[in-house]
């Protein structure tokens, strides 16, 4: 998933981290000008090849904030979308159908920092702290073809000290083994160190140095999207679909969804005890004070009082398959 300011590239870059153009069914107009402003949360999925296995990713482009008059809450529509997600996750595995299981669950959230700004903003604060316990943010210093190489540097500092300093919570690279070669330590520090990941996004071909690249073209030279000097964009492809697509999924099935399904429970068992008092209260007062014989009222009382006896029933089960998977769950482990 992409979020955070509006016009900050953030359908441009994912246009351009999975080389097709998503964008393409809309308009036949050239690739640069179909993309427009986005202004609901789409979803797409894409085919990709990785090492000769074969993936399908679904990215989620939201619309960004900013422009609108008041943005208190502008992060909500984009928690609401990745509670959905847990959600129909948490009701697939509960019910019947258990072994086929469509995953829509958010595993990252590329967060989009402005360069022109000096480290983060309040809003991206507030928009962060209200997804750090939902989702991996991974953050971006967006457009880092409008700052020298030394600007980016201290704006990285920067924003990982406000990151710290802020108290959110972004997703943690794991720690490299002790027993791992030190080419591979050295990758591992870079990587750590690119945070946040400072990019450019293109969706335009250009030529440089006799070679077709995904650029932008200024009056005073070409920036290669691609080119690691330029910019971190494929250390963050690299990332995403090679080195730590995995950890980035068991941290959402860990953690996130973990932290979901919890809270989900304790609410469900809440209810639960709250509808059986309701009801016992009920049925005891029925029988110290009879419903008055008004016709039709009593069989409503009656008919009311089954149907949340079956709801409740309907919980209890749901609930009791819970804790029955979670009980092979610990015994697998
Ligand atoms: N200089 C520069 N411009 C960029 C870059 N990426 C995108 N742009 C331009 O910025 C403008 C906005 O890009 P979008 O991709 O639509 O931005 P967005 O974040 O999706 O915006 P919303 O949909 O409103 O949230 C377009 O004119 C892009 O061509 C970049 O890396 N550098
Ligand atoms: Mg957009």
């Amino acid at each position: 998933m992409v979020a955070g300011e509006s016009g900050l590239g953030k359908s441009t870059l994912v246009n351009s981290l999975f080389l097709t153009d998503l964008y393409k069914d809309r308009k036949l107009l050239n690739a640069e000008e179909r993309i427009t402003q986005t202004v609901e949360i789409t979803k797409h999925t894409v085919d990709i090849e990785e090492k000769g296995v074969k993936l399908k990713l679904t990215i989620v482009d939201t619309p960004g904030f900013g422009d609108a008059v008041n943005n208190t809450e502008c992060w909500k529509s984009v928690a609401d979308y990745i509670d959905q997600q847990f959600e129909q996750y948490f009701r697939d595995e509960s019910g019947l159908n258990r072994k086929n299981i469509q995953d829509n669950r958010v595993h990252c959230c590329l967060y989009f920092i402005s360069p022109f700004g000096h480290g983060l903003r309040p809003l991206d604060v507030e928009f962060m702290k209200a997804l750090h316990e939902k989702v991996n943010i991974v953050p971006i210093l967006a457009k880092a073809d409008t700052l020298t190489p030394s600007e980016v540097k201290k704006k990285k500092i920067k924003i990982r000290e406000e990151i710290e300093q802020y108290g959110i919570k972004i997703y943690q690279f794991p720690d490299c083994d002790s027993d791992e070669d030190e080419e591979f330590k050295q990758q591992d520090t870079e990587l750590k160190e690119s945070i946040p990941f400072a990019v450019i996004g293109s969706n335009t071909v250009v030529e440089a140095k006799g070679k077709r690249v995904r650029g932008r073209l200024y009056p005073w030279g070409i920036v290669e999207v691609e080119n690691s000097a330029h910019c971190d964009f494929v250390k963050l492809r690299n990332m995403l679909v090679r080195t730590h697509m995995q950890d980035l999924k068991d941290v959402t099935r860990e953690t996130h969804y973990e932290n979901y399904r919890a809270q989900c429970i304790q609410s469900m068992t809440r209810m639960v005890v709250k509808e059986r008092n309701r009801n016992k209260l009920t049925r005891e007062s029925g029988t110290d004070f009879p419903i008055p014989v008004v016709p039709g009222v009593g069989d409503e009382t009656e008919k009311l009082i089954r149907e949340k006896d079956e709801e409740l029933r309907r919980m209890q089960e749901m609930l009791q398959r819970i804790q029955d998977q979670m009980h092979t769950q610990k015994e697998a482990y």
